[in-house]
C-alpha cells in the first residue's frame, strides 16, 4: 500500500519536475501556469462573434500601443476638447454634454441614474431581457421606485402600457422612462422615436434615459431628434475599443436635473467633470491615455467610413445572419420583424440540444466565440454578435462555423445552407469599396 503510494508520488515528482515526460497522447495542452491562459498560437485569426467585446481594428490597436503621458500637460486637454466635440456626432447631438468616464456600460448606467434622480423617485423601466433586467436591478438597489413593464423575452418594450401609465400620471410622479434601445440578450431593438412621441402626446416631463450600449455606432441613433435626455454606451461594443470607457451624453434638461438630484454620487458626479471642462483641464481624475488615443482612432475610422454607411453595414450583416438562421430551419428569438436587431441575433435551438454546448464546442474546435443564452433563455439560445469592426466575409466565416458546430451537436443542418442564403443576399447588396470604384 505504502510502496504503491510512494511510487505514485515519485512518478508524479519526476513528471512534474519534467525529469520524465508523459507520452504525447497523455499530455494536456501546455499551460502558462497562470490560470487557464491559452498561450498556444493558432494560425490565422480567431472568430470573435460575441455581442461585445468585439474585434478591435488594427489601426486602433496600433494607436493604443504607446507610453503613458502627463494628462495635465497641454496636449491631453487639447486632444480631449476635440474628442468631446467629435463624440457628440455618434449620439447625433449638438446640445448634449458628453462625459468620457473610466468605467463600463454598467457604470454608465449608474452615472445616468444618480446624476438625474433622487432616492425614491419613480421610474418606468422595461424588462425584455438580461440587460434590461440588470439595469432594473441597479435602479432598485440605488433606491428608486421602479415601475417594471415586463414583456416575454423576445418581444420589444410594451409601449401601450407606457402610454396608459403616462396618461394616468397627471401628478407627474414618473421622473424617468428608462429603456434599453437594443436588448443584447434577445436581439430586440426598441422604437425610441415612438417613446418620445408618447411622452410628447401626454406632455409628460419625465426624463428619457436610454441604454445605447449595443446600438450607438451601429444602429440609427438620434439623441436630439428623439429628445433623449441621457444616452450612454460602452467602449467595447460598436465603438470596437477595449473595455474601460463609459460614454455618457446628457441633454440640457438632464444637466438641469443634475443640479437638484439628490442621489449619492462621487466618482460619477457630472459636476466635477463640468468644473474641469470650464477650467479647460478636462479631467477630474486620471483618464486612460491609451484609450483616449484609441477613441481618437476609432472615431476617425467611423467618420472615414461614414456613420450612415456604418449603420447600413450593420443592417446588411443583420439581415444576412437572419437569412442564415432561417435556412438552418431555426427560429429567431426575436418574435417580430419590427424588433429585429441588426447588431445581435439570438438563435433558438431545438429542445433536445443545449445551446451552451454549441458555444463550448465552437470555441474548443473552431476557435469561434459565440454568445451564450443568458438567464431565462440559458441553454435555449445562442447569440451571434454582428457589430463593430466586422465585414461580410468575416460574417460568412462565422456562419460556416456555426453550421459545422450544429452538425457536431446532432442538429440535421445542411452544410452550406445558411452561408448560401446569406451570401446570396450579400452578393446582391454589398456596395463597392468607395476608394476602389
Ligand atoms: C454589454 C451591455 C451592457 C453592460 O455593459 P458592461 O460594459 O458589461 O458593463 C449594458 N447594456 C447593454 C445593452 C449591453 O449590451
Ligand atoms: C484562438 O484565438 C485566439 C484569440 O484571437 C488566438 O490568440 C489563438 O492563437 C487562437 N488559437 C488557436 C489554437 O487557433
Ligand atoms: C427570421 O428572420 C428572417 C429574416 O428577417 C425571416 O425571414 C424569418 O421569417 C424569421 N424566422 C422566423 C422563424 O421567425
Ligand atoms: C421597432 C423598432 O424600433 N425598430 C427600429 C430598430 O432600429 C432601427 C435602427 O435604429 C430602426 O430603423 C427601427 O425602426
Amino acid at each position: 500500500m505504502y510502496t504503491r503510494r510512494l511510487s505514485a508520488f515519485a512518478f508524479w515528482l519526476l513528471v512534474s519536475t519534467r525529469l520524465v515526460s508523459l507520452p504525447s497522447f497523455l499530455q494536456k495542452t501546455p499551460r502558462t501556469g497562470r490560470g487557464e491562459m491559452d498561450y498556444v498560437y493558432g494560425p490565422g485569426k480567431n472568430h470573435l462573434f460575441v455581442p461585445g467585446p468585439v474585434n478591435i481594428p488594427d489601426p486602433v490597436i496600433r494607436a493604443m500601443t504607446r507610453n503613458n503621458e502627463d494628462y495635465r500637460s497641454p496636449a491631453i486637454p487639447a486632444m480631449t476638447k476635440i474628442l468631446l466635440e467629435d463624440v457628440k456626432k455618434i449620439f447625433k447631438t449638438t446640445s448634449g454634454t458628453p462625459f468620457l468616464i473610466p468605467t463600463t456600460g454598467t457604470g454608465a448606467w449608474e452615472s445616468a441614474l444618480t446624476n438625474t434622480l433622487s432616492p425614491g423617485d419613480r421610474t418606468v423601466s422595461f424588462l425584455i431581457g438580461q440587460f434590461s433586467l440588470l439595469w432594473i436591478d441597479q435602479q432598485q438597489r440605488l433606491g428608486f421606485n421602479v415601475d417594471v413593464v415586463e414583456s416575454e423575452w423576445g418581444q420589444g418594450a410594451n409601449l401601450d402600457i407606457l402610454a396608459s401609465k403616462l396618461a394616468a400620471d397627471t401628478a407627474h410622479t414618473i421622473k424617468a422612462v428608462c429603456i434599453v434601445h437594443n436588448e443584447t440578450a434577445t436581439g430586440v431593438t426598441n422604437n425610441l422615436a415612438k417613446v418620445r412621441k408618447i411622452l410628447d402626446n401626454y406632455g409628460h416631463p419625465a426624463l428619457f434615459l436610454v441604454d445605447g450600449v449595443s446600438s450607438i455606432c451601429a444602429l440609427d441613433f438620434r439623441m436630439d431628434e428623439w429628445g433623449v435626455d441621457v444616452a450612454l454606451t460602452g467602449s467595447q461594443k460598436a465603438l470596437s475599443l477595449p473595455t474601460g470607457m463609459g460614454i455618457v451624453c446628457a441633454s440640457p434638461k438632464a444637466i438641469e436635473a443634475s443640479k437638484t438630484a439628490k442621489s449619492y454620487r462621487v466618482f460619477f458626479d457630472w459636476k466635477d467633470y463640468i468644473k474641469f471642462y470650464n477650467l479647460g483641464t478636462f479631467w477630474p481624475y486620471t483618464p486612460s491615455i491609451q484609450l483616449l488615443y484609441g477613441l481618437r482612432a476609432a472615431l476617425d475610422l467611423l467618420f472615414e467610413e461614414g456613420l450612415d454607411n456604418v449603420i447600413e453595414r450593420h443592417t446588411r450583416l443583420g439581415k444576412a445572419t437572419r437569412l442564415a438562421v432561417e435556412a438552418w430551419g431555426l427560429k429567431n428569438c426575436t418574435q417580430k420583424e419590427e424588433w429585429f436587431s441588426d447588431t445581435v441575433t439570438a438563435v433558438v435551438v431545438p429542445p433536445y440540444i443545449d445551446s451552451s454546448e454549441i458555444v463550448r464546442r465552437a470555441w474548443k474546435r473552431y476557435n469561434l466565440s459565440l454568445g451564450l443564452g443568458l438567464n431565462k433563455v440559458a441553454g435555449k439560445v445562442f447569440r451571434i454578435g454582428h457589430l463593430g469592426n466586422l465585414n461580410e466575409l468575416q460574417l460568412l466565416g462565422c456562419l460556416a462555423g456555426v453550421e459545422m458546430v450544429l452538425k457536431d451537436v446532432g442538429y440535421p443542418v445542411k452544410l452550406g445552407s445558411g452561408v448560401a442564403a446569406a451570401s446570396a443576399f450579400l452578393q446582391n447588396n454589398t456596395p463597392m469599396i468607395p476608394s476602389r470604384i
